[in-house]
């Protein structure tokens, strides 16, 4: 399998997600901020016209777009991971529950920020949403050490990431300390150590 990612960016939660199943796969660095120009001469929005990463090609060729739709399948892949209950389980609703929430809630929200033309009213406005949702998901970690049950699951691995951005784009959140807790505790992973040390 390829991935085709931006360091940082939502893309290195699969990323992360794939060092935890042990399965073989090779990252294509795409430099969404430069010209898109894939090391060999590609252009990364030839290969996937939505111009966004993640983007997984299988080992059949197949490309797979979508984060919730790209954990899933390799959850899937490798069930002995635990990073996904199997079909049919209950369980697994309540990861995916996450992964939809961290998707439509959280991750497009937090996307807004890296757009310089956020400002005055709408700034605001998106702050507030924000941080509504990132005290929903702070209060749910006070007496949880994962997102559901007793294990790391794809919806951790997303989490992860994405809370690692309003660094970024200089928001504080430090009133959150349990994110902060799990950002520590999550951080000391092998997966997540060896998906950070990958990205550079
Ligand atoms: N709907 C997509 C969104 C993915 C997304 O927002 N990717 C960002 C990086 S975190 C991206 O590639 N942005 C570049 C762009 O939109 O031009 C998904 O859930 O996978």
């Amino acid at each position: 399998m390829k991935l085709y990612s931006h360091p940082g960016s939502c893309s290195s939660s699969v990323h992360i997600a794939l060092l935890e199943t042990g399965l073989d796969f090779q990252v294509i660095k795409v430099n969404l901020f430069g010209d898109r120009k894939l090391e060999d001469g590609r252009n990364f929005n030839d290969i996937n016209p939505k111009g966004y990463v993640p983007l997984l090609e299988l080992d059949n060729g197949e490309l797979l777009t979508e984060i919730s739709v790209i954990m899933q399948y390799i959850a899937d892949k490798q069930p002995e991971s635990g990073l996904l209950a199997p079909s049919g389980d209950l369980r697994r609703l309540r990861v995916l529950e996450w992964l939809s929430y961290l998707n439509s809630e959280v991750h497009m929200t937090m996307g807004l920020f890296f757009k310089p033309e956020l400002e005055g009213p709408m700034r605001e406005l998106a702050t507030e949403k924000l941080k509504t949702r990132l005290a929903f998901v702070d209060e749910h970690l006070a007496t949880n050490d994962y997102l559901f049950g007793e294990h790391f699951s794809v919806a951790d691995a997303y989490l992860y990431m994405i809370t690692t951005w309003p660094a970024l784009f200089s928001m504080d959140i430090s009133e959150y300390k349990n994110i902060a807790a799990y950002q520590t505790r999550i951080q000391s992973r092998p997966s997540v150590e060896k998906a950070l040390a990958e990205i550079g």
